[in-house]
């Protein structure tokens, strides 16, 4: 039996009177937002009069009725998922427990201080503000300078301390469900599966954790089909049990077949009635990373049922910094959209939280594959007793709740630590470079050895790594890389391609959020609508960012002559960079296995690197994202734009058979030259399939500032992958106003949208002026009168609109 502990809760600032209605997950910022107490940190410049908020200690509470029939059981246990962070829980008047660790589950036994009735439960949290400060006295341990010092010996999000996306919004609160569980008999506290594969069986292993509180109890593994059909139902023995399943259903990442989950439950029996259940959902795969040695070195790349296949995904980040706010169907609608750009893969990175078992289960149902770090990011830290005890505990929490999950791929102990210690020039600590190998090589290696006997998921000690030790962290040759030179130090756009990577797990580019978004945290009228005003300021926290945004901007687009112009080509700009790294990565198949831009989402209304921006609107880059990620995608690598070469990097099971069309075109879209090629590019493979020379065509004086190449590849009839490509940076091109027209049709479920232009028009952007929609494509290029169909559904737009509505509310920029 379960009682939820969800309403009827209460916050109070200890040493105030006043007391606030509140409702798990709750905590300090929600409460008060929610009760008008304080206005939105994120409005303007807010997040500096809400920061010491969180200076004081609170506390939360609730009475709750516990009914007979519920105490007459063996044992009962409250169950906290999440608290945030330090705090001294007490029930009916009795000390429960000290928490100090955001990350772990609490689980106590209550089954002697409950009531019948009403029962009173509180939990104290102290500031994390006070705390870190003063553990900074103590110790100071480097970390990041946009992060409140010291919060690197707290285990708790980093990113609430701030960080060069984030606001320092340090909250406190119960951010996880809070429950009571009573039990007669026994309980199953855990099950693990494993698996081995052989010729069309798997052998299935399950091994349950049981507690037994009373008499005998038996257990019995059930396992259905995808289909719903009852395959299995077998007793364990000693918690264990094996089954062989033959002619299995396997799992595959998203692209390479399908999802089939197999319902697998545990049922405790006891005196013949079932006293207890755990239930997972589990796919039939084998999932890891090859290292094979091969000529550049050693590779690095998922290899799921024995198919190598490239990872193609992005960096994920908390959806909110007030933790407590975030919901299944925000994680969910965020998640479609990674899977609407052809997403395979997404790294968690490690400097916010265990995302909650919707995000993982979402990831089963798709096949999107999790890299997933273990909480640590850009920090030393000491291993002290207690700091390592709770780490461990942390960690075995999270192995035993994510273990299962077909969709996990790969753990990773932290984020940039490894490479931090070997090229960052930090100032000497012995202990804490020490500690770093006894906790990312030694401690949780074996935790996870324990905990995933059979070492379902692979290990990684640090993103970027190659394999540990501080041997060559950031190498070419092996393992993943972060390549920051890019936007961090100011490196030229093209120097992205001076590098083969093995694996790319990190790069970025930074672009302001939508218009909409900023008319949600800034007043244009007092000024806000300025790159270089305070209030924008304050919404970009990355160092030197904005002039990071001017400083590529002028590389390669006309001045921004206005504030949405602004944002316009930000976006342009940071899409532009990143699909010429991703082409050029892609082209590269085989030598380069991965791709994880940084970064997906937001946690809050910021200029950042992000391709979704928080308020779930897409920029440029989540729309070129689904270009660029396309399974079978056409590029051309613009090294030697006179003589392009054109590529096929076909991530499909099946080879591409088909046309590939090209046109030269002036800047009026008139057609120069064209021509076609029957080409063929097999299963999962990267080939240049054509080159062809333009070097007379452009040869003239401003011949490369007027004629653009258009190129595309379809397979019987259906286009898969088309662009078009400048000769020139952008800014040099003598583009023309090209005159768009659109013709809306309204059907059922949609509305069509069809353009054309007088000229050519590059990277047009539609949006709505004041609700929101998913195109389905946009920053496309009109080739003049060469007509581009586009469609919205009408359940992907945020209000029902008519067509005169639409039309009504439709914006285009263009570049
Ligand atoms: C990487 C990440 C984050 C950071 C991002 C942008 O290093 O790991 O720490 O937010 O760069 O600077």
């Amino acid at each position: 039996m379960n009682i939820l502990l969800t309403n009827n809760w209460t916050m109070k600032k200890i040493g105030d009177s006043t007391e606030y209605q509140s409702s798990v997950p709750c905590s300090v910022y929600k409460t008060l937002i929610e009760n008008n107490v304080i206005p939105d940190p994120y409005y303007r410049e807010n997040e500096y009069i809400s920061t010491q908020i969180c200076d004081d200690d609170y506390s939360f509470s609730t009475s709750f009725f516990v009914p007979k029939e519920f105490l007459h059981t063996d044992r009962i246990y409250l169950t906290f998922e999440g608290i945030d962070t330090i705090s001294d829980i007490s029930l009916n008047g009795s000390f429960l427990g000290h928490t100090d660790n955001m990350h772990r589950i609490w689980e106590y036994d209550v089954t002697a201080l409950l009531n019948e009735g009403e029962n009173e439960l509180e939990v104290n949290i102290k500031s994390p503000n006070r705390y870190v400060a003063q553990m900074d006295k103590k110790r100071h341990l480097w970390g990041v300078d946009t992060t409140m010092a010291g919060y690197t010996h707290l285990r708790k999000a980093h990113c609430m301390f701030g960080w060069d996306w984030g606001p320092m919004l340090p909250d406190m609160g119960i951010w996880r469900p809070c429950t009571l569980s009573s039990y007669s008999g026994g309980r199953i506290k855990n099950v693990y599966y494993s698996q081995e594969h052989s010729e069309n069986k798997v052998l299935l292993s399950c091994e349950a954790d049981i507690e037994v509180f009373s008499g005998n109890c038996e257990a019995v593994l059930e396992i259905t089909d995808p289909q719903g059909k009852i395959i299995c139902t077998q007793p364990l023995t000693d918690g264990k049990c094996q089954v062989t399943i033959k002619s299995p259903q396997l799992w595959w990442v998203n692209g390479l077949g399908e999802q089939p989950l197999y319902n697998c439950t545990v049922k405790l029996l006891s005196n013949g009635e079932v006293c207890d259940k755990k239930a997972d959902r589990i796919g039939l795969r084998t999932l890891t990373i090859s290292r094979d040695k091969d000529e550049w070195g050693e590779e690095f790349c998922f290899i799921n049922n024995g198919v190598k296949f490239f990872a193609m995904g992005g960096n994920y980040i908390p959806e909110d910094q007030i933790v407590s706010r975030c919901t299944e169907e925000k994680t969910r609608r965020l998640l479609d959209n990674c899977k609407k750009a052809n997403f395979n893969f997404i790294r968690v990175w490690g400097g916010g939280y265990y995302p909650d078992s919707y995000f993982y289960d979402w990831c089963d149902e798709n096949g999107i594959i999790v890299w997933q770090d273990f909480m640590f990011a850009c920090s030393a830290y000491l291993l002290t007793d207690d700091f390592r005890s709770t780490v461990e505990e942390e960690v075995k929490d999270n192995i035993i709740r994510l273990r299962n999950h077909p969709s996990l791929g790969l753990w990773c102990g932290n984020n940039e630590i490894e490479s931090a210690w070997e090229y960052w020039g930090l100032p000497e600590d012995k202990q804490a470079q020490a500690d770093y190998l006894v906790l990312f090589e030694d401690i949780i290696p074996k935790l996870l050895k324990q905990y995933d006997k059979n070492e379902n998921t692979f290990y990684w000690p640090s993103s970027p790594s190659s394999g540990g030790g501080f041997k060559d962290a950031s190498s070419n040759h092996a393992g993943d890389m972060h390549y920051w030179d890019v936007w961090h130090n100011f490196k030229p756009i093209e120097a992205f391609k001076e590098f083969y990577y093995r694996f790319c797990s990190e790069y970025g580019f930074e672009s302001l959020p939508n218009i909409k978004t900023c008319r949600q945290f800034a007043d244009e009228s007092k000024g806000d609508f300025d790159l270089c005003s305070p209030v924008m300021e304050a919404h970009q926290k990355c160092v030197q960012g904005n002039e990071k945004v001017m400083y590529y901007l002028a590389q390669m687009v006309r001045y921004p002559y206005d504030f949405r112009r602004l944002i316009y080509s930000s976006q342009l700009v940071q899409s532009d960079c990143i699909r010429s790294n991703v082409e050029h990565m892609r082209r590269a198949r085989g030598r380069c296995m991965g791709s994880a831009y940084w970064q997906i989402n937001d946690s809050n209304p910021v200029i950042s690197w992000s391709s979704i921006d928080y308020y779930g609107r897409w920029k440029g880059l989540h729309y070129c994202a689904k270009r660029f990620y396309a399974p079978c995608l056409l590029s051309v690598d613009d090294k030697n734009m006179t003589k392009p070469v054109f590529n096929i990097s076909n991530e499909r099971p099946k080879p591409f058979d088909g046309i590939l069309n090209w046109t030269l075109r002036s800047n009026k879209a008139e057609i120069l030259e064209s021509g076609s090629a029957e080409v063929h590019a097999d299963a999962f493979s990267a080939k240049d399939v054509l080159t062809i020379d333009l070097s007379q065509q452009l040869a003239g004086r401003y011949d490369k500032r007027e004629k653009y190449l258009e190129y595309s590849i379809s397979e019987n009839g259906e286009i898969l992958s088309a662009g078009s490509t400048l000769f020139v940076r952008p800014k040099e091109f003598h583009f023309l106003v090209p005159e768009i027209k659109t013709e809306i049709t309204e059907q059922e479920d949609r509305f069509e949208i069809v353009l054309t232009a007088k000229y050519y028009a590059k990277s047009v952007c539609l949006d709505l002026k004041k609700d929101d929609c998913i195109f389905s494509d946009n920053w496309f290029d009109i080739h003049g009168e060469k007509p581009v169909k586009i469609y919205v559904l009408k359940k992907d737009i945020s209000a029902p609109l008519t067509k005169s509505e639409l039309s009504e509310q439709l914006e285009i920029m263009y570049n």
